[in-house]
């Protein structure tokens, strides 16, 4: 318990009681540390902001705001848990130079892979749904949390220049990883021509499979967790993540890179998922963009991943040293298997 100190610390800063709880790591998440918190009452997540990651916090708290006062999300049939503001009614904390906050913890499955079409079907209606409710606030009184985020030309030029600055020799097999991401510079000409069509909507900006909460008999969403990247995107994003880690037979950190592909039912149930969520909001050019969304989204966190790699690891959460390098080819893997089924044709 030593190093939990920040415990007692919270206890005393919140309305709630902590005093007895008991806290142990928690979760899958690439970027911030997550405790579980479970007291005699009640469960509770407790996270160490990554502010290398979001370095402006406050625009993060700031999002939370709107989103905490827009009583349209009330609607949904699922929860959404945002943080509980703390005694001075704000959703993080500064302890000791770090950040912390503290959500509701919502009992249930959190999946890394879908286990059958049905899953994929309520995961996309749930998250067009969020985009749907969200339609009805104004998008730009949001910030952009991290600046161009989802920015495939923005994210191909930090490639570019990792390229150029890194410290390791490109040959035999990364050559080769890196040689494929360049081959597919087209997929940011198609990303700058969507983007001239589209309009911005509050987007999650972050719908992989584990950024959801099943029901125990995985027949209902509970809940959509991970709002900190809520704010200004493109709907082909959200559809594009849940394709990259929904219609997939193995997860980002697979190494059976031989089996990795894209499983038709599940991109269909994906399909049909989104739409059922959202058709009354979309507009038509949005609708047609969807199916470049798996493209993209598989291309972006590759090149992510790479560009990681190349830079020595500053960015995500790796259990292994090669382990940005293996996603990068993971990625690579599944982009080519969903390029062939050719549901991106222009
Ligand atoms: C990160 O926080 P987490 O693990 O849900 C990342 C996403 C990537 C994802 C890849 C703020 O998400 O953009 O899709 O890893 N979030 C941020 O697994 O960079
Ligand atoms: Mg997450």
């Amino acid at each position: 318990m030593k190093d939990l100190h920040f415990v007692q610390k919270l206890n005393d800063l919140y309305p709630l009681d902590l005093s007895t709880a008991k806290v142990s790591l928690f979760g899958a998440g690439h970027i911030h540390q997550t405790w579980l918190a479970i007291t005699d009452s009640s469960s509770y997540i407790i996270q160490k902001f990554n502010s290398k990651v979001f370095q402006n916090p406050g625009l993060i708290a700031h999002n939370h705001q709107l989103l905490i006062d827009h009583l349209a999300f009330d609607e949904l049939d699922f929860d959404f848990p945002l943080p509980i503001p703390n005694l001075k009614g704000r959703t993080l904390c500064l302890l000791d130079g770090e950040y912390y906050r503290i959500l509701p913890f919502v009992p249930g499955i959190c999946l890394q892979e879908i286990q059958a079409p049905e899953q994929a079907y309520l995961a996309a209606k749930a998250f067009s749904s969020l985009i749907a409710t969200a339609s009805s606030l104004d998008v730009n009184l949001f910030q952009e949390v991290i600046p161009d985020f989802h920015n495939l030309s923005m994210r191909y030029h930090q490639f570019e220049i990792a390229l150029k600055k890194t410290s390791l020799s490109l040959h035999g097999e990364l050559e080769k990883i890196v040689v494929f991401y360049q081959s597919q510079h087209d997929l940011v000409n198609q990303y700058q021509s969507w983007t001239k069509l589209l309009p911005k909507r509050i987007t999650h900006n972050d719908t992989k499979i584990n950024n959801l909460i099943f029901s125990a008999d995985l027949t209902k969403v509970e809940a959509i967790i991970d709002l900190d990247t809520m704010m200004p995107g493109y709907v082909f994003n959200d559809f594009g993540d849940l394709v990259r880690t929904v219609a997939c037979n193995l997860d980002e950190n697979s190494l059976d890179f031989d089996s990795l592909k894209v499983i038709v039912d599940k991109y269909q149930a994906l399909y049909e998922g989104f739409l059922e969520g959202s058709i009354d909001t979309l507009t038509k050019d949005e609708i047609a963009s969807l199916h470049f969304g798996g493209e993209m989204m598989i291309y972006i966190m590759g090149l992510r991943f790479l560009t990681d790699y190349l830079n020595g690891n500053i960015y995500y959460q790796i259990k292994y040293e090669n382990q940005n390098y293996d996603r990068a080819k993971n990625q690579m893997y599944l982009l080519k298997s969903l390029q062939q089924l050719g549901f991106n044709k222009q």
